[in-house]
């Protein structure tokens, strides 16, 4: 099933059907373990209504609240490739190495709910940076009790320039205003996500695309627990937390984002993420 966070409240779509759940509040409408079967059983004193599907359109709302957003980096080799080319004068690449085959995984804080865009909003570059990409991310949602309930689509904005001038310079190259994007839903199933699933990216620059590639998720090179497991080691979430686990596609090094870009990011269980890069 899917749940849309949207101005007129949380619209759950299931077999093809539209519900609007009787919980107002998004924190804690998804902060529950066993998710799934929670919606089931709600679901079954709810009524249909087809006319809801035009608020996951017109009334859309990035799928948070009062959650964190965090990151995992460097679980993919293609961005083990890319962080060694990109700091490679600064002789910053045997870190990326380094963290690609260690137990401990990189992970970071990405972004507070109040700086994170939803579907359809404006993502942003730092006017300090000339060399700048989407980092297209399967999301997960994991409730305070540390358990994988959902999955989202995220966008990790980064500022190559920066991030590859002195790897200490990573919170400024991924920490910005408008340099997370999430939605546009949350995926909620009895199972994990397939573990074949597809993600996705098309940049359109002047109704062209001017880039586009995709990687399944199978690729990753450690378990969605693993990070998971990690993150929950000495921090608490009293609402859940949102963590991004990584890219596998990053464009060309001569590749930069432009102003008016539009960044569509696609998996095919969850849905696409569509924003556009602010002038
Ligand atoms: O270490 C740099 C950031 C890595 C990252 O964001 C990613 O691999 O997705
Ligand atoms: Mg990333």
């Amino acid at each position: 099933m899917r749940i849309y966070n949207t101005t007129r409240g949380i619209i759950i779509s299931h077999h093809d059907q539209f519900f609007l759940s009787e919980e107002r509040d998004w924190n804690v409408f998804v902060n529950r373990s066993n998710l799934y079967k929670a919606v089931c059983n709600e679901l079954q004193q709810l009524e249909a209504n087809d006319q809801l599907t035009e608020l996951i359109t017109s009334a859309l709302l990035a799928p948070i609240a009062d959650q964190e957003v965090w990151a995992s980096g460097v679980t993919y080799f293609r961005s083990r490739e890319a962080r060694i080319e990109e700091s490679k004068d600064a002789k910053g690449g045997d870190f990326y190495t380094r963290v690609y085959d260690a137990e401990r995984p990189e992970l970071f804080f990405k972004s507070p709910a109040y700086r994170t865009v939803g579907p359809g909003s404006q993502v942003r570059i730092r006017k300090d940076s000339r060399w700048n990409v989407p980092e297209p991310e399967l999301t997960l949602f994991v409730c305070s009790g540390g358990t994988i309930e959902g999955y989202t689509i995220g966008n990790d904005m980064s500022s190559r320039d920066i991030e590859g001038e002195n790897p200490l310079y990573l919170p400024q190259a991924k920490s910005y205003n408008g340099a997370a994007a999430l939605g546009p839903c949350l995926l909620v199933q009895e199972n994990p996500i397939d573990p074949d699933a597809a993600i996705s990216m098309e940049i359109v620059r002047d109704s062209a695309v001017v880039f586009s590639d995709q990687i399944s998720i199978n690729q990753m090179k450690r378990k969605h627990t693993e990070l998971v497991s990690y993150l929950f080691r000495e921090l608490d979430f009293p609402h859940g937390t949102f963590l991004m686990t990584g890219t596998g596609i990053i464009p060309h090094d001569d590749f930069t984002l432009h102003a008016g870009d539009i960044v569509k990011i696609t998996i095919a269980e969850i849905g696409t993420l569509i924003n556009t890069v602010a002038q």
